[in-house]
């Protein structure tokens, strides 16, 4: 078993998982991957398991009805993680959005530049994101100076889904009590391990849009991102036990 794991959420990811998959392990760390998917109807379940003798005791996968959301699917994850000894847990997109080769830039930041969570950023030096149009830019980019704005938390990149996690945080972090599951997700993990006085840092990297299969974003997922921030503060202020 390897130290690291790295969760990559699917649904419908059937042109990305399995070219994702050989990339990790063919990185020179060892990592261990766990999919969770959420009965993708393209079939991506079946292709992870087809891949499973190939990398046995490496690659796992936990398959749930349907489409319960990214942020659900990443703290069924944790949970499978800490059920098990892994020290850095991964947040990795299946469409390759997210470089694998970073992984290592992610870890060395924890391992060796003693943060407890370390964020792939695309807003540190300048807009890192290629292939993006350019609405879609201007509200990521924007999305982050608003949660900035009303939370205070300084990371430019607050919506970011490409993540390293060391243990001792989502060991602290109360997963039960995460609210959202889109955007507002990962938004709600940085806000939390920030909170608990955890060293948070962004490491810069390149973000390339998706060139195969087709995109989860939906307005409901801006919605809950744009209101959860502003409940996310209240809380924060209001209630002691979060
Ligand atoms: N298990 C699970 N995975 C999801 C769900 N929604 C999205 N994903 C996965 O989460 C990752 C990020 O989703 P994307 O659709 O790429 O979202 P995005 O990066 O904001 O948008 P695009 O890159 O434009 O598609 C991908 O690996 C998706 O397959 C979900 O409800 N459940
Ligand atoms: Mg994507």
């Amino acid at each position: 078993m390897a130290d690291s794991l790295v969760i990559i959420p699917t649904y419908n990811e059937k042109e990305n998982i399995e070219k994702i998959i050989h990339k990790v392990f063919s990185l020179g760390t060892p990592y261990d991957i766990l999919v969770v998917d959420d009965g993708s109807p393209d079939g991506t379940a079946a292709i992870v398991k087809g891949l499973q003798s190939d990398y046995p005791e490496q690659l796992f996968i936990e398959e749930r009805k349907g489409k319960l959301g990214l942020g659900t699917a990443y703290i069924h994850g944790f949970k499978w993680a800490l059920a098990r000894a892994y020290q850095y847990i991964f947040e990795m997109d299946a469409d390759f959005s997210h470089n694998p080769e970073d992984l290592l830039r992610l870890r060395n930041e924890c391992s060796q530049g003693g943060a407890d969570m370390a964020i792939g950023s695309r807003y540190i030096k300048g807009v890192n994101v290629v292939n993006w149009p350019m609405n879609r830019v201007l509200m990521s980019y924007f999305a982050s100076v608003y949660v900035r704005f009303i939370t205070g938390i300084n990371i430019q990149d607050a919506t970011a889904g490409f993540v390293c996690f060391t243990r001792p945080v989502l060991e602290k972090i109360p997963l039960d009590k995460i609210q959202f599951v889109g955007y507002a997700f990962q938004i709600e993990m940085k806000f939390k391990a920030i909170q608990y006085g955890f060293n948070v840092t962004e490491v810069p990297i390149i973000f390339t849009d998706r060139t195969d299969g087709v995109s989860k974003m939906n307005t409901g997922i801006f919605r809950e991102a744009f209101f959860g921030v502003i409940q996310l503060k209240l809380e924060s202020l209001f209630r002691k036990d979060n």
